[in-house]
């Protein structure tokens, strides 16, 4: 009898060996949170064209498209319940699933040093358990936040300004304020041309992509946080992945992530891209630009703290410059 199940359990996991072999590649979709001519996507077509072109018989990635085909805010459940397989999106946009998502704009050390510091490991304990997902690369770093607005301000006080915003922005804005509304990205330039908001929160690249230069008359300076776009996985699509298929997109998202110098330069040339377009730039002194930036940074902080202690506390040493 003993004998006879041995020899039933060999037998399947034979055949399940030979099924397996069978069936090498796998397609994964892939939805963006981000417009489809937007930089963020720009930047990832050349990147899936290679991994199609490189993981034939192993790895394959189909997109599936941006906001067309899943709102911005639905892109992280679409994930977490495995209606995608992947996605590129930014945690401001999932933090329906789980608050801790934006806490990631608050890294202050590029991915590379994530990746050995242990902070990469903690945030994936964290969205494998909290969110079923697993956090595969982070392809935008270098990208820090503005306010941007076509009223003039003269100082950091944004008192009877509607600004448009995201998780992102809440808190500090709101200490700034600012009267707030929250919209995706597709709904920013409508709002600007009603003066439905007379502002609103971005990176410092990337407002050309949708037209907002039309409607943008002023950027305040300095910059905060640090725009988090990242590749996220279904965790049980992820765990399903035989070992050359996890091997093999592990290379590719070490690949993308190599590419991450050129924001550095992207925001040199949007910064003069800016100016070009008649975009004037609002400076403080420095004691005002440092105090703008401790604030911001404390306000995130401590609001992080208040949701999730636990979790911040994990983070904090490992995001934070040395
Ligand atoms: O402003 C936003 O929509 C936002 O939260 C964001 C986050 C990362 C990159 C770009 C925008």
């Amino acid at each position: 009898m003993k004998a006879s199940i041995h020899k039933l359990a060999a037998f399947l996991l034979a055949a399940g060996f030979v099924a397996g072999a069978a069936a090498q590649e796998t397609t994964l979709r892939l939805v963006s949170a981000f417009t489809e001519n937007g930089i963020y996507v720009q930047r990832l077509q050349p990147w899936i064209n290679k991994v199609n072109a490189e993981g034939k018989g192993v790895l394959q990635i189909n997109f599936i498209g941006g906001p067309k085909a899943i709102p911005p805010f639905e892109v992280g459940n679409a994930v977490k319940t495995g209606v995608v397989d992947m996605a590129l999106n930014t945690g401001a946009f999932y933090t329906n699933v789980m608050p801790e998502a934006d806490f990631l704009k608050l890294t202050q050390v590029p991915v590379a040093e994530q990746r050995k510091n242990g902070a990469f490991d903690a945030i994936n304990k964290v969205w494998n358990e909290k969110a079923n997902m697993q956090y595969l690369a982070r392809m935008v770093e270098n990208q820090p936040f503005h306010i941007y607005t076509t009223k003039k301000v003269d100082k950091a006080d944004l008192a009877g300004l509607k600004i448009r915003i995201t998780p992102v922005y809440r808190d500090f804005f709101q200490a700034l304020n600012a009267t707030v509304i929250t919209t995706p990205p597709g709904e920013v330039y409508t709002a600007l041309e009603r003066g439905v908001v007379d502002g609103y929160g971005w990176p410092i690249g990337g407002i050309f992509d949708l037209n907002w230069q039309e409607k943008t008359k002023f950027r305040i300076d300095p910059g905060f946080y640090d725009a988090e776009v990242s590749l996220v996985m279904n965790l049980a699509a992820h765990r399903k992945l035989t070992q050359p298929q996890r091997d093999y997109l592990q290379k590719q998202l070490l690949a993308l992530e190599a590419e991450n110098s050129f924001w550095a330069k992207y925001t040199a040339e949007e910064m003069a891209r800016q100016e070009k377009a008649g975009i004037q730039t609002i400076k403080f002194d420095a004691a005002a630009t440092k105090a703008f930036i401790d604030k911001a940074y404390q306000i995130a902080w401590s609001s992080a703290e208040k949701q999730s202690p636990e979790i911040a506390a994990r983070f904090k040493p490992l995001f934070a410059h040395k």
